[in-house]
């Protein structure tokens, strides 16, 4: 059954995985960088205190001698190096850009990967979508119609193009936005509706109804027989930090259902942490700190555990929501995220290519 209690849960007894070493993905990809997180020394400098409602405390003690002090973020330590390592420069957001702009699938068939962003009601789906478009635009935009509304905005399945530079060439992504998905079993995406998207009956611009689940009968337009390029090719999971503690009990298990069924379709899974700067006002402020963040570190563990996943499948975004222009370190995560979604795709063409499958089976006899 895919539908989960819907109760509040005071506080999730995860066992809490946080990332020591450097995470290895079952297929030996590794797709991001990571330091090992060594113990925490004591740093001289500004002591920054977060309270529980993540107003800052500051102890500026520039004047007085220096004393050994430590950095709070969030009442936890800051770690004394990032645990992954990324390249913060105008460098490395331009060459990750030309990397998704010349991104061709291992697979002639397929023009385009299909990536199917999930996740509840405005965990950032929208957003992350919108933030990559303006990355590539140059400026802020608002394409992918982000929602303000708790209740949930969008209700179609709309696919996006990702665009190079200045919308010269069409990128190998396309960016599936859906509604989002049911955390009581009767409102939001049901995981019928969400296997028929990813199997590719489903066709663009449907409206979603948890009363009028897509069929080959009553789905206007419905894809009686997919070929591979109508297929999703990667799913990744959108989930919001600052709710990742009081997230109905019930979604947990919904997800690992899903990650069983999307798994036996053969299709890669990744997810997308989002909101990264509300749940760590360091982080909020200046975006690089993130992998130096232990609340973010402990937060990513958390949704690890929510979504059955490793947390080397994980990657924090903060998306554009309220900012009119640019930041290059915020790019450089959401291109690094984009770079890690391809990698995971890329993977489905490796599996299901036809010239693929063909050499796959004549190596099997
Ligand atoms: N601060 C912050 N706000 C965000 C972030 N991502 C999304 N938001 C805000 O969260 C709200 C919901 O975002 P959407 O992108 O509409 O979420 P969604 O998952 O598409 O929601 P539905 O379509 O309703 O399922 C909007 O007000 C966004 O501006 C983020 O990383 N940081
Ligand atoms: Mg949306």
């Amino acid at each position: 059954m895919f539908s989960s209690v819907k109760e509040k849960n005071s506080g999730f007894n995860f066992g809490l995985p946080v990332l020591t070493t450097k995470p290895s993905s079952s297929n030996g990809l590794t797709p991001l960088t990571a330091a090992p997180t060594t113990s925490v020394q004591p740093a001289f400098g500004t002591t920054t205190l977060t309270r529980d409602d993540n107003s800052e405390v500051t102890d500026s003690s520039e004047t007085r001698e220096p004393r050994p002090q430590f950095t709070f973020l969030g009442g936890q330590l800051k770690l004394e190096s990032p645990w992954r390592n990324m390249d913060w420069t105008e460098e490395r957001k331009t060459s990750l850009m030309e990397t998704i702009t010349s991104y061709r699938r291992s697979c002639e068939e397929v023009p385009q990967a299909r990536v199917l962003l999930l996740g509840p009601v405005s965990s950032g789906k929208s957003s992350f979508i919108s933030s990559v478009q303006s990355v590539f635009n140059g400026r802020v935009t608002n394409r992918a119609m982000v929602g303000s509304f708790s209740s949930g905005f969008t209700k179609k399945l709309q696919s996006f193009n990702i665009r190079g530079k200045k919308g010269e060439d069409h990128t190998g992504l396309v960016l599936c936005d859906t509604m989002g998905m049911s955390e009581d079993g009767m409102t939001g995406l049901t995981l019928h509706d969400i296997l028929s998207v990813v199997k590719g009956h489903v066709p663009e611009g449907h409206k979603f109804s948890p009363d009028q689940p897509v069929s080959a009968s009553e789905t206007v337009g419905y894809v009686k027989r997919p070929s591979l390029k109508d297929k999703v090719h990667c799913v990744a999971f959108v989930v919001d930090a600052s709710k990742i503690t009081t997230y109905p009990k019930g979604l947990s298990t919904t997800f690992k259902q899903l990650r069983k069924h999307i798994s036996d379709l053969g299709v890669h899974q990744v997810a997308l942490l989002t909101h990264v700067d509300q749940v760590c006002l360091q982080t909020a402020k200046d975006v690089t700190g993130v992998y130096e963040s232990r609340t973010i570190q402990d937060v990513m563990g958390k949704a690890a555990a929510l979504l059955g996943m490793s947390t080397s499948y994980i990657v924090p975004v903060k998306n554009y929501s309220s900012e009119l222009d640019l930041d290059v370190n915020t790019d450089v995560l959401l291109l690094s995220a984009v770079d890690h979604i391809l990698q995971y795709a890329d993977m489905y063409f490796q599996d299901n290519a036809p010239q693929n499958k063909e050499l796959k089976t004549a190596l099997d006899l």
